[in-house]
């Protein structure tokens, strides 16, 4: 990103104060994420977060962008009402100078500003089990306290998200078109994923048949996608608002799942490091459960193991999918990246399947059913 772009970006908005500096952070895989800092008397600071939408991934900004204002307004009432904290509790939108909610470069990129939470913390792995339990209430918190929001006037941000079969659809075109030919190297994965392919649609046909309630849920709910207070360790904010849509709150569950109850990193070459932690597994279950606030039904409680499973096996294909297209949607750091995360999901999932017993007997001890 040059100096001068960024240095037109930063003049849209009203800073509280002069630009100290803006640098990079964050970890995610699609958007371009940086820490402005702005000087206030007495020596202070005051930050904030400005983004570059991949605009690749969201082709509709607009719309996106008004999920993302409708949906923290909203947040922000419920909290004001219910005696929580509106500037920690929730993300805050930063507008424009001319009260736009983003604004566009002259090569065409949005970008938006946010307050920064200070005093929080954002985790790439699970340090302490009592972090991913506070990560778990939040984001079942999250999903209860947008169990009213009209879901019908959410944008779609990205269609079929979760939809395991388009999902695989997409998987068996970059196999077939083999772009980059890598095809042949990774048969063995291509084959662990195939085996699985009629099992990837069950909660969408469970859903389409009326069995799984849609509601609105976030769909991207990695650990280090909610800040927990530093001094405390409780959940606060559940941020990267970006796919929250209408879907299946099992699959909150399960994302959480494949990322933090593992043992090791998203991207770790060595899988024999690559567990799936049953006690993680169910301390987790414990926290959404409670954030839910009893609002699950007795069927989504009985697949939460299934859509664990399933939202790691779907992310394995993206990402073999993606290795397979040349690397074009997750941003990578190094050759052969998205195969090595590929390669977590899918020894993931095989652990899920030897761990399948006891996965259902830890969700019957959490749910008392
Ligand atoms: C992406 O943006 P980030 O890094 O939080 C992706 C998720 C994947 C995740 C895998 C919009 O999330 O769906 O599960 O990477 N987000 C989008 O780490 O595709
Ligand atoms: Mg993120």
């Amino acid at each position: 990103m040059s100096e001068s772009m960024l240095r037109a970006v930063l003049e849209c908005y009203n800073f509280d104060g002069p630009i100290l500096s803006c640098e990079p952070c964050g970890s995610g895989h699609i958007n371009e994420t940086y820490r402005v800092t702005c000087s206030q008397p007495g020596g202070r600071t005051r930050r904030y977060v400005l983004q570059r939408m991949n605009r690749s991934v969201f082709q509709d900004i607009d719309g996106l962008m008004e999920n993302v204002a409708n949906v923290t307004a909203y947040l922000r009432r419920s909290l004001l009402l219910s005696g929580g904290d509106p500037d920690r509790g929730t993300m805050n939108l930063l507008p424009t100078q001319t009260g736009k909610n983003y604004c566009t470069d002259p090569e065409g990129g949005c970008w938006r500003v946010f307050l920064f939470i200070e005093g929080a913390v954002c985790l790439d792995r699970v340090e302490k089990p009592q972090d991913f339990y506070e990560s778990a209430v939040a984001f079942g918190s999250f999903q209860r306290l947008l169990a009213d929001y009209p879901a019908e006037t959410l944008h779609e941000t990205i269609p079929n998200f979760h939809n395991t079969e388009s999902r695989f659809c997409d998987f068996e075109r970059a196999v077939r078109e083999d772009v980059c030919g890598r095809a042949a190297s990774v048969q063995s994965e291509i084959a662990f994923a195939m085996e699985r392919r009629e099992e990837a649609g069950a909660l969408v046909h469970m859903q389409r048949d009326g069995l799984l309630p849609l509601r609105v849920t976030h769909n991207d709910t990695k650990l280090n996608n909610v800040m927990l207070d530093r001094e405390t360790g409780k959940g606060l904010c559940v941020i990267d608002l970006d796919t929250v849509m209408p879907g299946l709150a099992v699959n909150d569950f399960g994302d959480s799942i494949r990322f933090g109850a593992s043992t090791a990193a998203e991207d770790e070459p060595d899988l024999t490091k690559v567990e799936m932690d049953l006690s993680l597994f169910e301390l987790y279950a414990k926290g959404f459960l409670e954030g839910c606030g009893g609002s699950l039904t007795d069927r989504e409680i009985e697949v939460l193991p299934m859509a664990a499973k399933l939202m790691t096996l779907e992310c394995g294909i993206r990402f073999l999918g993606d290795y397979l297209s040349g690397d074009r949607y997750f941003r990578v750091h190094r050759e052969g990246h998205n195969l090595d995360r590929a390669r977590t999901q899918f020894r993931l999932v095989a652990d899920m399947e030897r761990k399948w017993d006891a996965m259902h007997d830890a969700i019957r001890r959490v749910s008392g059913s």
